[in-house]
């Protein structure tokens, strides 16, 4: 039988962390979807765009041999539509986002993950910034 896992992100300058989470997802199950937050999602969440695109994101996203499935994500406030429209099975998130999920365990199980320590975004854009020319 097929067990659907779905996944959020931004998944901005890709790193270790992100393969990381994508790939215990996809043993949770076997088919991974991912939800990846649109360039104006983030605008709207942090003033600021993503470094990549979200096609250069999406095609990043869509290329791993985990994953089986990205559709982009417009807004925080649709998740239960996308859980049902996905038919997900399991809502996996990274555990910075412990309890904020919660009130989905009505549709899909809901799991969190240890985040990968010491590397996000935010710092790979502050060390290549400070970095000397
Ligand atoms: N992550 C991780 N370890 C890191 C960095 C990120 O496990 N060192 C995980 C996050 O917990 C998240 C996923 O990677 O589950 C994507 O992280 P972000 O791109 O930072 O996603 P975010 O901006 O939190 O967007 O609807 C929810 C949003 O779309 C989530």
């Amino acid at each position: 039988m097929q067990k659907r896992i779905i996944t959020f992100g931004t998944f901005d300058v890709f790193h270790v962390g992100h393969i990381n989470i994508l790939e215990r997802a996809a043993k949770l199950g076997n088919y991974l979807i991912v939800g990846v937050s649109t360039d104006a999602l983030n605008y709207s969440k942090k003033q600021r765009y993503p470094v990549y695109s979200e096609a250069d994101r999406m095609k990043i996203i869509s290329s791993l041999k985990c994953v089986d499935q990205v559709f982009a994500e417009h807004s925080l406030d649709l998740k239960r539509e996308y859980l049902i429209e996905h038919k997900a099975d399991v809502l996996v998130m990274g555990d910075d986002w412990a309890g904020k999920f919660d009130c989905f365990k009505d549709v899909c199980e809901v799991v969190y993950l240890p985040r990968t320590p010491s590397i996000s975004t935010t710092e790979i854009i502050e060390v290549v910034k400070s970095r000397p020319e």
